[in-house]
């Protein structure tokens, strides 16, 4: 019992509902920075993961560490990602459950490496390793290869995910991993054509430059240089200290083969990555009427020829528009200013179809040979929630991601924990805490929310323009508490150009969101709660006050109150018995009756105080950390006076 009371002062406690005083924040925090600074960055809240992003490898994920966490009770190891991998694993296995991981936490937290190492403990998993190599390679290869297309260096993570990604690994009846499906969610297009000062465009581009053999770059007309490339010197930062574009250029070449794209399709892949370059050195200039004219043939050129289109066709396309009015299509020259916009919108399109190719070429490669009932364990793993000195209506859809994620744990954690003292027949108290339904509300609520009012606009035919979207959202949304009027010029231009569409962009992501929820609601959820320690991305560096605030938007401390406000501790009878049985003469050395009638002569024995705790149907509830503690040290004592008394009948012997 000293050690332990030792090891509190030194590292902290590995449950967060171990603390006496749960309800105070900055004892919470403390017990974050204490591990931390001990390089233990991970600490529950009863069967949930909190990560704090150390930003330098602790050696935590070698193939003992894996190993050690295989077949383990989740309470009798560490704090790991590991352990809530393995949990969900087994009750996925023993229930034939489908269940899934939830990763969040804002931009570079540490989700996707996080959500690299669940499934790289779980495509290691099977009984029959050696026949399961091919699947657990193709599981693997597939995050190098959408990384390099759907990641990018933004100004808070080197290696920001761009996209959301839904990731089921499927099982068999004998829980080994035989395929794979992924989801993705609106990858975030516009850089393609666009950086911020310090960001850069898709790792992939880089890569090629970078790592391409020389014979590659001659075919594709492309030169080393990044900074030779419009569509990739914008942020100016092309190169970037923490990334080996050569050796990732490598790692996506390997990724290709192993996920069998054939010769052709790994060419046209190529193609179009260097033609998307190309056309984004396509310039303008006016002529004598202001129309635009192209500046430099060669970029056209080069890009026609990657495309497999006739130049003629390429350069009118983004000069002129074509429109079709009552059965006529008529076409009309453009001011340079308008080929711009022409030329982008064509990138960013071509992108984002070579991306969602990708992933359905990579779902094909994933495919289970097996038929059969398999059960699911899903990974969710989605651009961090982040805010820009300007927001467009990409970081509008990322952050309302974010809002409808937290959504789910908000419910789910809340209603499982009223569930299991439901089932358990065991008296609730709630807890207050605050529900960001009303955000999301404020979001996508039919006929009143965002999103509606911009399809409204969109749809609307006349004369919407960004600013009468502004005036409506303001005129609709002025009392609500949450809102605050914001800018509109540019942010969506996007969408104003696609009038006569019927599903704006917003409107179908709110449904691939709604989807997505329907997915995770159907599982059994797991969660790892991921920290952001500093803003500079530095090892060591624990900066209370970010933490601070990450906590509360993140409702941990009202987690902790729920798991808390209830029992803090919970244990199935048999379970509790079999560690504790020796401790209580009735149940000692033999015990043959209910495990529920030998726990409560166990309790009775120990003097637990009624208020302390709860016989449920299956369970026994604890409410506070210090009788458990009172009981494992009646049984260490206990421990002990059996040694000696084993001891004393050696030496008598
Ligand atoms: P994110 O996924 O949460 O951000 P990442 O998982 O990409 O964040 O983490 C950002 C960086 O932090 C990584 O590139 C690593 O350098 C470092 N890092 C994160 N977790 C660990 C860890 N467990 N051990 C060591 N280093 C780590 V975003 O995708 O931007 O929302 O959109
Ligand atoms: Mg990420």
């Amino acid at each position: 019992m000293e050690s332990v009371l030792e090891d509190r002062a030194r590292i902290g406690v590995p449950d967060a509902i171990l603390l006496e005083d749960y309800l105070n924040e900055s004892v919470f925090i403390d017990n974050l920075k204490k591990r931390y600074q001990q390089n233990i960055i991970y600490t529950y809240i009863g069967q949930v993961v909190i990560s704090v992003n150390p930003y330098t490898d602790l050696g935590l994920y070698t193939e003992d560490c894996l190993e050690k966490y295989r077949n383990v009770n989740f309470y009798e190891v560490p704090p790991h990602v590991f352990a809530i991998t393995e949990n969900a694993y087994r009750s996925m296995v023993a229930e034939t459950t489908d269940h899934c991981i939830l990763i969040s936490g804002e931009s570079g937290a540490g989700k996707t490496e996080a959500s690299k190492q669940v499934l790289r403990f779980l495509a290691a998993t099977s009984l029959h390793r050696r026949e399961m190599d091919r699947v657990r390679d193709r599981l693997l290869q597939s995050n190098p290869l959408l990384e390099a297309f759907g990641n990018a260096k933004t100004n808070r993570n080197d290696n920001s995910s761009r996209f959301g990604k839904y990731m089921d690994i499927e099982f068999n009846f004998k829980g080994d991993p035989v395929g794979g499906h992924i989801l993705n969610y609106l990858l975030e297009k516009s850089r393609v054509v666009h950086q911020e000062e310090g960001e850069r465009n898709f790792h992939i581009f880089y890569q090629l430059l970078a790592g391409a053999p020389d014979e590659l770059l001659e075919k594709l007309h492309l030169q080393r240089d990044a900074n030779n490339y419009f569509y990739l010197k914008q942020g100016e930062s092309c190169t970037v200290d923490s990334v080996n574009d050569r050796a990732d250029f490598e790692a996506v070449d390997h990724a290709l083969d192993i996920l069998s794209f054939t010769t052709e399709e790994q060419e046209a892949i190529w193609d179009v990555v260097g033609a998307i370059l190309h056309l984004g050195n396509v310039a303008f200039k006016a002529d004598d009427d202001g129309l635009a004219r192209v500046k430099d043939e060669t970029p056209i050129v080069n890009c026609s020829k990657l495309i497999g289109c006739d130049k003629d066709v390429l350069r009118k396309a983004l000069t002129h528009r074509t429109i079709e009015a009552r059965g006529d299509i008529v076409t009309s020259p453009l001011n340079p200013e308008q080929a711009v916009y022409a030329r982008d919108a064509l990138a960013k399109s071509v992108y984002e179809r070579v991306f969602n190719w990708l992933v359905v070429r990579l779902n094909h490669s994933l495919e289970s040979p097996e038929s059969g009932r398999k059960t699911l364990l899903g990974i969710l793993d989605i651009y961090g929630f982040e805010i820009f000195d300007k927001n467009g209506f990409e970081q509008f859809c990322i952050n309302y991601c974010n809002e409808k994620l937290q959504q789910v744990f908000i419910e789910l954690t809340l209603r499982s924990e009223q569930e299991e003292y439901y089932r358990e027949g065991i008296e609730w108290e709630k807890v207050q805490y605050f529900d960001n339904k009303i955000i999301c509300d404020l979001v996508e609520e039919k006929h009143k929310g965002i999103i509606s009012l911009l399809d409204e606009e969109c749809l609307r035919p006349g004369d919407a323009t960004d600013l009468t979207f502004l005036n409506k959202m303001n005129s609709h949304l002025a009392t609500h508490n949450h809102y605050f009027s914001y800018e509109t010029s540019d942010n969506s231009k996007d969408e104003f150009s696609q009038k006569k569409r019927p599903v704006t962009a917003a409107t179908q992501f709110k449904n691939s969101l709604a989807g997505l929820m329907t997915i995770l609601m159907s599982k059994e959820p797991s969660y790892i709660r991921c920290i952001k320690p500093n803003d500079d991305k530095r090892s060591y560096y624990f900066d209370e006050e970010r933490v601070s605030h990450q906590v509360k938007y993140l409702g941990l401390m009202e987690n902790l109150r729920v798991r808390r406000a209830g029992f803090a501790y919970r244990r199935a009878y048999e379970i509790f018995l079999g560690r504790y049985k020796s401790v209580c003469p009735a149940t000692w050395p033999k015990y043959n009756g209910p495990a529920k009638d030998g726990v409560m002569a166990i309790v009775q024995h120990l003097g637990y105080h009624p208020d302390d705790y709860r016989m449920g149907e299956t369970k026994l509830f604890i409410r506070l950390p210090k009788t458990l503690f009172l009981t494992e040290d009646a049984f260490q004592k206990r421990k002990q006076e059996l040694a000696t008394m084993i001891q004393a009948k050696w030496k008598a012997f």
